[in-house]
């Protein structure tokens, strides 16, 4: 059994892009885990990773080994279960890090200003300090309403042309790594399961070859079940 700390915005909503990803590394190696709730106040539950960002795991059948960061916890599942690999030989771990480059500097990047203000509005009561003040300082303002208006008048057409190389990916075969999903189409799910858990708002035009392939990547592990919508 492994646990996952996973952050947790209002309605037990699970937005974060990384948390997905561990949460498709280990239904990818068909590996049980139960989860710990972690809202973006309550770092205490994961000081004893010594830092304070999640996803963090703690694998009970390998002395409570922890492990941070999701890219890590990928290795780290390899490396202790070596059964069906996420990242198999050099040239996968190359195309993967490739993804998480791409990933986090334009889908993620991209995503982030067209929905700010959605997301703000379902942070925990609790949360919400922190979010305006963190994001805040990011963006460098607090007036997310506006940001993210205008972020939608300015940036919604160049954002769904930025994903064109992951169109072009997939007219060669159903997921970004081939025949078969492996880690590279679960870190772009990720940031596709983020959008979908704090806004209604639709980030891709309908018929997108897109999104049929995130409705291929939620039916993997029943995760479109799981997934709390954002309405
Ligand atoms: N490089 C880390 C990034 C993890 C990360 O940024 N997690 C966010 C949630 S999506 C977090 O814990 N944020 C807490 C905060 O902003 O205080 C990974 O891949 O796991």
């Amino acid at each position: 059994m492994i646990t996952l700390y996973d952050l947790v915005f209002a309605g037990d909503a699970r937005p974060s892009p990384f948390c997905w990803r561990a949460k498709f590394a280990l239904a990818h190696k068909g590996l049980k885990w139960k989860e710990v709730t972690v809202g973006f106040t309550e770092k205490d539950k994961i000081a004893f990773s010594g830092q304070g960002l999640v996803p963090v795991i703690v694998d009970h059948a390998h002395a409570d080994k922890e492990v941070h960061d999701s890219w890590d916890i990928a290795l780290y599942l390899d490396q202790a279960y070596p059964e069906k690999p996420l990242l198999k030989s050099e040239h996968a771990r190359a195309f993967a890090r490739f993804v998480h480059n791409w990933t986090a500097t334009t889908v993620q990047a991209g995503m982030f200003p067209l929905m700010v203000a959605d997301m703000y509005a379902r942070v925990r009561p609790q949360d919400r300090d922190y979010f305006r003040e963190s994001r805040g300082k990011r963006l460098g303002t607090e007036d997310f309403d506006s940001f993210q208006a205008k972020a939608r008048e300015t940036r919604l057409v160049p954002f769904r042309q930025s994903l064109d190389t992951m169109r072009l990916q997939l007219k060669a075969a159903p997921f970004l790594s081939g025949g078969r999903a492996a880690y590279p189409d679960y870190i772009v799910a990720g940031a596709f399961l983020w959008a979908r858990s704090v806004t209604p708002f639709a980030l891709l035009e309908a018929g997108d070859p897109i999104a049929a392939w995130l409705d291929r990547m939620l039916g993997l592990y029943g995760f479109g079940e799981r997934l709390k919508a954002a309405a």
